[in-house]
């Protein structure tokens, strides 16, 4: 039996202790030496997610600006210089992607001096050897934009590509058409310059790796393989949504892009069902580089889900070479040269068509794409509204 005076000495001592612990603990050199414990137990778990986070990369991703400050020096694009090299040196691999608040555009800008208007670039040292078009849909996604640019212009850059942004911004609220937005994009891209690639590409994906190079493949190449919402895999084998690559011979082969999905799903399933069916089979980069981080969000207003699109889907087949770029109709409101993009501002009207309260439609004018198709109201050369600045 422990007395009482006895159980009284143990809790004393026991307080005793813990009053030294406490009191050698709270000694600095101590505090030291268990933070400098903790941080090698940190440091051996981090490189450990960093192992699982780039079994893919295998290369510490890096600044996506890091190696083009060379380039900025001496710069004057000349007529007679070589091609440059069949792989870029400039080319670092996976790419450290976050979203830091308070970005400006004039910052993106800043960090670009050689992308010139309209969001155009050439490599200063040498001849590139592709010209790239990127076309982005757009509507009310401002914020988004801005991440994109910040990424993707040193993310080409460092591919040593001849490119060109074009951002094509559906005007009005009526519900949001991607793939009919996609066909405008082509058209008005290819009347301003003999691009042998276009670029596909949702405004909130942003590569994570820049040996995703942006050029075609000899048949259509869907880009965003693997991105972080679906694990960094395919969701499903014939998924073509998200970052796609087509030359035009293959756009036009299989005649475009689907007009008549409003709203969001099913587009982009059209799309691939498109490629098969034109003779074309889809090309991909290895889930290694074909990474991409999305920009978190809710659906868009205006974007909600097309309960039509399982009928439509079931039909492409019978649809394909009645709609498509062929049919594509809109009128563009305005062509901006921004400093960092080129801004084409269109009505692309609704489901009932282009003017669906006109009574009489305006007979359809010549194009780039076929007989059907009408050509802008405007000619966009006359209608050009050029600002230097946002
Ligand atoms: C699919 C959508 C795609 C979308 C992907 C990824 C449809 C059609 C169903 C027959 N397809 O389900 O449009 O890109 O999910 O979110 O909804």
């Amino acid at each position: 039996m422990v007395s009482l005076q006895s159980k009284w000495r143990y809790i004393f001592m026991f307080l005793g202790i813990q009053l030294v612990v406490m009191a050698l603990l709270s000694r600095e050199g101590y505090q030291r030496r268990v933070t400098y414990f903790i941080r090698i137990f940190r440091k051996s778990d981090a490189t450990g997610s960093a192992t699982r986070n780039h079994t893919a990369a295998s290369v510490p991703a890096s600044d996506v600006y890091a190696n083009l400050s060379g380039l900025f020096k001496g710069h004057s694009h000349k007529d007679d210089m070589p091609y440059c090299p069949a792989t870029s040196p400039l080319i670092g691999g996976p790419i450290h992607v976050s979203f830091p608040s308070g970005l400006t555009l004039a910052e993106v800008q800043k960090k670009n001096p050689l992308v010139l208007r309209g969001g155009r670039y050439r490599p200063p040292h040498c001849e590139a050897r592709h010209r790239t078009a990127i076309v982005i849909p757009h509507r009310n996604r401002e914020h988004h934009l801005k991440f994109l640019l910040y990424y993707l212009h040193p993310f080409l850059q460092r591919q040593q590509l001849n490119y060109g942004i074009y951002v094509i911004h559906q005007a009005g609220n009526y519900t949001f058409n991607r793939a009919k937005l996609m066909n405008v994009g082509f058209r008005e891209a290819m009347r301003e310059e003999d691009w042998d690639c276009l670029f596909f590409h949702d405004v909130d994906l942003i590569p994570e790796d820049d040996r995703n190079t942006y050029i075609c493949d000899s048949n259509p190449k869907h880009a965003a393989i693997a991105m972080d919402k679906f694990g960094y895999k395919l969701p499903y084998k014939m998924y073509f949504g998200g970052v796609s690559a087509l030359t035009p011979l293959h756009y036009l082969k299989m005649n475009g892009f689907p007009n008549n999905y409003w709203g969001w799903g099913g587009e982009d399933d059209d799309i691939g069902v498109r490629v098969s069916l034109a003779g074309m089979y889809i090309t991909r980069p290895s889930l290694k580089v074909g990474r991409y981080k999305m920009i978190k969000h809710t659906l868009d207003k205006g974007n909600g889900v097309n309960p039509k699109r399982f009928n439509m889907l079931a039909k492409t087949r019978q649809t394909w070479k009645l709609d498509g770029m062929n049919t594509a109709e809109y009128e563009v409101i305005s062509r901006q040269y921004l400093p960092l993009y080129t801004n084409i501002t269109v009505n692309i009207g609704t489901e009932a068509g282009l003017h669906p309260t006109r009574p009489e439609p305006r007979p359809p004018a010549k194009n780039l794409a076929g007989p059907h198709a009408a050509e802008a109201p405007l000619d966009s050369a006359k209608q050009e509204d050029v600002r230097s600045d946002e």
